[in-house]
């Protein structure tokens, strides 16, 4: 990108793009991966803002009466253009994020595609609570719930999953009849707004689907939760941010939900399958350069098989291939940015004064000079430390975990839950009984059993603790974008 001629990453209010004008502020995005500007945001202010949520109220009535098979006819179409467009939105994504190219195809572009799909058919098929209640003399009375849109909703998404994470509100919102504005994060605005496109193309009407960019605090994020506009806010991102935001919405009583942070732990039996094992917590613990809520950073191993995983686990950290988010080969990205860097780098020098023992990486890798910019960090296993250290309490968000033995279940699930956050956990073990009863005892949104990221999107997500609020997915979602009225009649 020179100077002269940037390529624009804009607004989309009321069915349009916003051209920047000339004294309006702006921002680069940031290639993670060289450190390298790839395009200009327009940062909306609040004038804006107030246009994109006025929009999205003129739309809300039309669109919320809208039937649902047209709706969802449009969510199908929006998944149809996105597959047609498909590798447009991996490249925008991988410009943005870093992530590497195979991840943003199978995870990202696919799983946006399959939210637009999914809720489409959920909405299509949801039905109805009744009951029918018993008055003497064999009277009844009906009670049914008639769901209605909860409104205009704000979408507060952040950096890590952009698009998916985004879809996985959008279309569920859209689906139930709401109109939505959407916060990017700062970090990757891009998908966001080729959404916008896609969504016009697909049928939606103007103002169901508005974008603003720009930051959190003295920005949109903040214009667009305080705005009075807003019926209801969706937010995934930090707790402290998170906290920030409810209460900025509370004195209005609006309902939120809220998918915050985690420090997940997987749990290692002397059952388990080593090799499956170990291909799990790869995954679990390096996907996405460790920036993933669902995230391992605490792995507890049994005595007797410790230093199998500890070794194995090393072994497969270090067959990592850092590099070019282009070449196909690559299985790690960098950080989203170096401030983030700085963030795990302050970690990992943490780690090592509380005298940790790095069993891998610990430092910034040299990849050669085109992405001697960007935010690398080495994938870093410890062990050495305990639950009281910081580093094993507090989210790193990064490509890293502590490495803890134990010696009994009680000991491990102990272990496990002995935190303040409460999103996910992983058990390992070929033992039937001990995966069901483990999974349950752990205080958190999503257990798995010999898996991780494993996602049924009917099924309910989001955490407890310090991981956040309520749920999304399948009814859960439905829940959350709709508010019901309940009718009785006396028969
Ligand atoms: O998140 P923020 P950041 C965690 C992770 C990471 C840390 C910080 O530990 O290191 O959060 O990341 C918008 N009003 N997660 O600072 O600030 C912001 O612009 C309204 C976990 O990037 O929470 C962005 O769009 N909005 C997480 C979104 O909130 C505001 C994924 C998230 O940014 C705002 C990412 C305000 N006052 C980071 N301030 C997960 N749960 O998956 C910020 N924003």
């Amino acid at each position: 990108m020179t100077a002269q001629t940037p390529r624009w990453i804009r607004n989309f209010v009321d069915g349009h793009f916003i051209d920047p004008d000339d004294g309006g502020k702006s921002f680069d995005a940031i290639d993670p991966a060289t450190g390298l500007a790839h395009a200009r945001v327009h940062e909306a202010d609040a004038p804006l803002v107030d246009r994109a949520v006025t929009a999205a109220r003129k739309a809300l009535g039309p669109w919320s009466a809208t039937a649902v098979r047209e709706r969802t006819e449009v969510l199908r179409r929006a998944a149809d253009l996105i597959e047609a467009r498909f590798d447009e939105f991996v490249a925008a994504e991988v410009a943005d994020t870093g992530k590497p190219v195979a991840l943003a195809r199978d995870l990202d572009v696919a799983r946006a595609v399959a939210n637009f799909r999914t809720f489409a058919d959920i909405v299509a098929a949801a039905g109805q609570e009744s009951f029918l209640t018993d008055l003497p003399g064999g009277r009844h009375a009906l009670n049914y719930a008639v769901r209605k849109p909860l409104g205009v909703v704000a979408v507060i998404v952040p950096w890590n999953l952009p698009l998916l994470l985004l879809t996985w509100k959008v279309a569920p919102a859209l689906a139930c009849g709401n109109t939505v504005v959407v916060k990017p994060s700062e970090e990757t605005p891009g998908t966001a707004a080729l959404l916008a496109e896609v969504l016009a193309e697909a049928g939606l009407p103007a103002g169901a689907y508005n974008v603003v960019h720009g930051f959190g605090g003295g920005s949109a994020g903040e214009y667009v939760t305080t705005h009075p506009g807003i019926d209801g806010v969706t937010f995934t991102g930090s707790t402290a941010t998170g906290a920030h935001v409810m209460r900025t919405v509370a004195p209005r009583v609006r309902p939120v939900s809220f998918e915050l942070g985690g420090k997940n732990a997987a749990l290692v039996f002397p059952d388990a399958d080593l090799e499956e094992t170990l291909d799990g917590l790869t995954r679990s613990v390096f996907a996405n350069t460790g920036q993933v809520c669902l995230c391992t950073e605490r792995v507890y191993v049994h005595r007797s098989v410790f230093a199998d995983v500890a070794d194995g686990l090393v072994e497969r950290a270090r067959s990592l291939r850092l590099g070019s988010p282009l070449d196909p080969a690559t299985t790690t990205g960098p950080l989203i940015s170096q401030a983030h860097r700085q963030k795990v780098r302050g970690y990992l020098d943490l780690a090592g004064e509380l005298g940790a023992k790095v069993l891998t990486g610990g430092g910034t890798p040299a990849l050669g000079t085109e992405l001697d910019g960007g935010s690398w960090i080495e994938p870093t296993l410890w062990t050495g430390l305990t639950n009281a250290d910081r580093p094993v309490r507090e989210e790193i968000f990064g490509p890293v975990a502590a490495l803890i033995p134990f010696d009994t279940e009680d000991e491990a699930v102990a272990l496990a839950n002995d935190t303040d956050y409460g999103l996910a956990a992983s058990v390992w073990t070929r033992d039937l009984r001990r995966g069901h009863r483990v999974a349950q005892a752990m205080n958190v949104g999503m257990s798995w059993v010999n898996t991780w990221f494993l996602r049924d999107l009917r099924s309910p997500f989001g955490g407890v603790g310090l991981s956040g609020l309520g749920r999304e997915g399948g009814a859960s979602s439905l829940h959350f974008y709709t508010e019901p009225t309940n009718v009785c009649v006396q028969l």
